[in-house]
């Protein structure tokens, strides 16, 4: 990694660790300054007092539920950020382009790329200057539709990266059905497909069974791998309401995060100054990374330990005999693995773990939560496996107050795979495309992210289409993936803001300038609302405010629609200007689509807590192979793919600060963790500093250790103390991606495992 002068890391000074509890008037401060302003515009302020209610827009950050009794800020810091990020006053057009050629613009940090300001018109690459050169929409949608029809459906893909609408997903996952293909890749393949394949699997259902009702009924929320605080801070709000009420929060991970210690709400003066933070979590484990199996195979050998002590009042026999399957064989596993084992995997005590199995004894009521930290590892389908069993043991699953509920990610990721973005023909019903559109759906399974991305290794893989995003930034193995994106005939990003992906053009390549969710989007049929599903399959309209950054930029939807309709053959049943002109006739489509999910869409648009599109396992309705939920029997104690050789062999865990939004850099600090000025760092403990004979400070590279023939390593990453377990080491996310192979993925589901890569320290 080069110098850089963001490099520098320190222990932040203005937020010491210890004093800087999550929330609190700290996540306030100085939010302006990311796009260089001293404060929010008027119609910042304006768009801001209105996030997240009725009638205002709907937060471009995290997937977070938006209440139907909003609180009088229903914004976080990150909110605030996304928010402001949008609406950046700054200009990327034209001159910008004719100014800074894209060699030039890669020696760049992403941070200065983004923060350069909003895209205004289309533009194309020019292979003779080196420049990205102005065009018109007219030309770009004709050369774009000319050069998809030349080559076979099949070896086009269309990337969504989780931002846009439904009424623009619904109709992008209907152009590739249309075209014959269903590459149709989404930001969920390197975050919660985990979720979508094996919670399918186990209880019938690709998504969580909780809502937000559930978390005024818990006893307790068991916590794996996700961080609150810098992830969905409005969720602090409703762990501290729970934790008034005497709801019981156990933790399990690896980094001692800070959100999830204590909360000080920024909306209670008196949490300000009179009664300080609010504890959070009553129990705190921090667990090996992959150790979370190990870890929940103790708190079930406690369960099953305490039925046995007490026949008949611990396990919910009737539950367990009438709705699920497999249970014997797991409880014979799970008597059979021994304690030594489990304290060895899960780096926990066996006392911890029975600490931790009384708190689930004593609820009536239990959720369990988790993210990333369970997702992204090879053996996540266990991750989440053991989880379900332990909430099926004592029938925590259908039933108020209880569930299991994975944090969604990008604000509108579920909604997307909802209406049809995803690679395989159950996400969009064929009979459905045949009766309303004339449609024969395509019946090959297309490509996921990491399909995709080796189709574009070796080749089968033409063009790239990205509805947001930053792949070449995002994607596991980047410097194999960054090289291989010059190879790609045709590649279109429709964007808000300039990033990397756009700096490895194709043979052809456009960036697109799209508004964002707070821009006014006016058509010819008036002004038009978008909508999105959160994380409890919630679905919301979402209104802009803002004047778009140029008259040249267009909608999300438009630009589909502009596509689509240069690409032929042409197809009259596709109305694309009808549908750009006026989305409630889209909204229609999709309720018609999908009636059980969205039946009268249009009038529910605006329902205050939005309208809800239900879920079967949560009326324990189990859509599985068996029409029962399903017990996992484990198979290994372990999430690691395999365990890093040697005396200094680590694994490596990625994360995001509250300073950044995915690839997106806000800032430099990492407030909750108490570091900042650089993300070129390697986190690990001062006794692994030692044992492995490194300094604080010192310069080291990273190595992965997997023998694949590649050799990944990264350099110029400061050895930084930090209270991680041992054998384990933390850098950020994207920095450190060139270390995680294309190929060490979850089994199922082919998540990259961005949570436990193997790799060693080099001096
Ligand atoms: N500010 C901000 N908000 C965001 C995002 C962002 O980048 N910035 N990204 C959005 C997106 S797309 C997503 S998917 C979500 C992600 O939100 P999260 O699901 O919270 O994901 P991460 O922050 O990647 O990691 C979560 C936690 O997993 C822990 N962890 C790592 N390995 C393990 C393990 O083996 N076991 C356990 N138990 N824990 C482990 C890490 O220490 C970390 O605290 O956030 C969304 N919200
Ligand atoms: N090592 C490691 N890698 C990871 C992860 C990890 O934890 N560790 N997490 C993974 C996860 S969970 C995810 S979801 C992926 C994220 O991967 P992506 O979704 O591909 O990446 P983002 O950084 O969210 O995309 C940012 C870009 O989206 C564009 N954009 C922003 N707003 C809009 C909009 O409204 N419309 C359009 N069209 N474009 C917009 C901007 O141009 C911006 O540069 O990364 C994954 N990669
Ligand atoms: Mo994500």
């Amino acid at each position: 990694m080069e110098d850089h002068p963001y490099n520098a890391t320190q222990q932040d000074p203005d937020t010491p660790f210890d004093g800087a509890p999550a929330g609190g008037w700290g996540s306030l401060k100085g939010v302006a300054r990311i796009t260089g302003e001293a404060k929010p515009s008027a119609v910042a302020m304006k768009i801001l007092g209105g996030l997240n209610k009725p009638g205002g827009v709907m937060c471009s950050s995290c997937a977070w539920a938006k209440p139907a009794k909003p609180n009088t800020f229903e914004f976080c810091e990150n909110g605030a950020k996304a928010t402001l990020w949008e609406l950046d006053r700054r200009r990327v057009g034209a001159e910008f382009f004719a100014e800074h050629s894209v060699e030039t613009l890669r020696g760049w940090h992403d941070h200065d790329l983004e923060s350069s300001g909003r895209l205004t018109e289309p533009m194309r690459y020019d292979p003779g200057s080196g420049h990205y050169k102005p065009v018109s929409w007219d030309e770009a949608f004709a050369e774009i539709g000319r050069e998809l029809a030349a080559m076979s459906p099949k070896e086009a893909v269309f990337y969504a990266s989780g931002h846009a609408g439904l009424e623009a997903s619904y109709l992008y996952a209907l152009f590739a059905r249309a075209m014959g293909h269903q590459n149709l890749p989404q930001s969920s393949n390197m975050c919660h497909e985990t979720t979508s394949v094996n919670l399918k699997a186990a209880i019938g259902t690709p998504v969580g069974t909780c809502t937000l009702e559930d978390f005024d009924h818990c006893d307790t929320i068991f916590f794996f791998g996700q961080n609150t605080g810098s992830n969905s801070p409005r969720f602090l709000h409703v762990l501290k309401e729970a934790v008034d009420r005497g709801c019981k929060i156990v933790t399990f991970n690896p980094v001692r995060e800070r959100g999830l210690i204590e909360f000080a709400d920024p909306q209670s003066p008196a949490q300000m100054t009179v009664s300080g933070p609010t504890t959070i979590s009553d129990h705190y484990y921090q667990v090996k990374p992959g150790g979370d199996i190990a870890a929940m195979a103790g708190l079930m050998k406690c369960v099953l330990a305490a039925e046995d002590a007490a026949p008949g009042t611990v396990l919910d026999q009737d539950f367990i005999a009438a709705e699920t399957t497999g249970f014997d064989e797991t409880a014979a596993r799970i008597r059979a693995t021994d304690w030594t084992e489990i304290e060895a995997e899960s780096g926990l005590t066996r006392a911890m773990i029975e600490e931790a199995a009384e708190v689930y004894l004593s609820a009536d009521r239990a959720i369990g939560i988790y993210g990333m930290g369970l997702t992204q590892h090879v053996n996540g389908w266990l991750n989440l496996g053991m989880l379900v069993n332990l909430l099926l043991m004592r029938g925590n699953i259908g039933k108020l107050g209880a569930g299991i509920s994975p944090v969604r990610g990008h604000s509108n990721v579920q909604g997307q795979r909802t209406v049809g973005v995803g690679e395989k023909s159950a996400h969009m019903p064929a009979d459905k495309l045949k009766e309303l559109f004339g449609i024969d759906a395509p019946t090959e399974e297309g490509l996921n992210a990491v399909h995709a991305c080796e189709g574009i290794l070796d080749g089968r893989v033409k063009a790239m289409i990205s509805l947001g995003g930053n792949l070449v930034r995002a994607l596991p193995d980047r410097e194999r993936m960054e090289a291989a994106w010059p190879k790609l005939r045709l590649s279109v990003h429709v964007a808000t803001k300039l990033n990397r992906s756009h700096l490895a053009p194709g043979k052809v390549s456009y960036i697109l300038p799209c508004l964002g969710r707070t821009d006014r989007d006016i058509q010819a049929g008036g002004e038009q609302a978008v909508s999105m599903e959160d994380t409890f399959s919630h679905i919301y309209g979402s209104i802009g405010q803002a004047e778009p950054p140029s008259d040249q930029v267009k909608s999300e939807l438009a630009v589909v629609a502009g596509i689509a309709k240069a690409t032929p053959p042409p197809n009259p049943a596709l109305r694309w200007d009808e549908w750009t002109a006026n989305y409630d006739l889209v909204r229609a489509l999709i309720a018609r689509t999908f009636p059980d999910d969205f039946a009268e869409m249009n009038e529910k648009l605006m329902q205050p807590g939005g309208f809800y599109r239900g879920n079967p396992a949560r009326e324990r309705n189990w859509q599985t192979d068996s029409g029962k939920a399903q017990f996992t029997t484990p198979t290994t104690l372990s999430a690691l793919g395999g365990k890093p050789a040697g005396k200094d062999g680590m694994t490596l865990v990625t994360l995001r600060s509250n300073d950044q939004f995915n690839t997106t850099i806000y800032g430099f600090s990492d407030r909750l963790r108490g570091l900042s000025g650089g993300r070129e760092v390697v986190l690990i403990h001062p006794a692994e500093i030692e044992r492995l004979g490194l300094e604080e400070g010192q310069r080291v590279a990273l190595e992965t250790l997997i023998d694949d023939g590649v050799n990944r390593r990264v350099e110029g990453l400061t050895v930084t103390s930090y209270d991680l377990p041992p054998g384990c080491v933390a850098g950020y996310y994207p920095e450190l991606n060139p270390l995680v192979p294309l190929s060490y993925h979850e089994k199922n589901s082919q998540t990259p495992a961005y949570k436990g890569t193997p790799v060693r320290i080099v001096a």
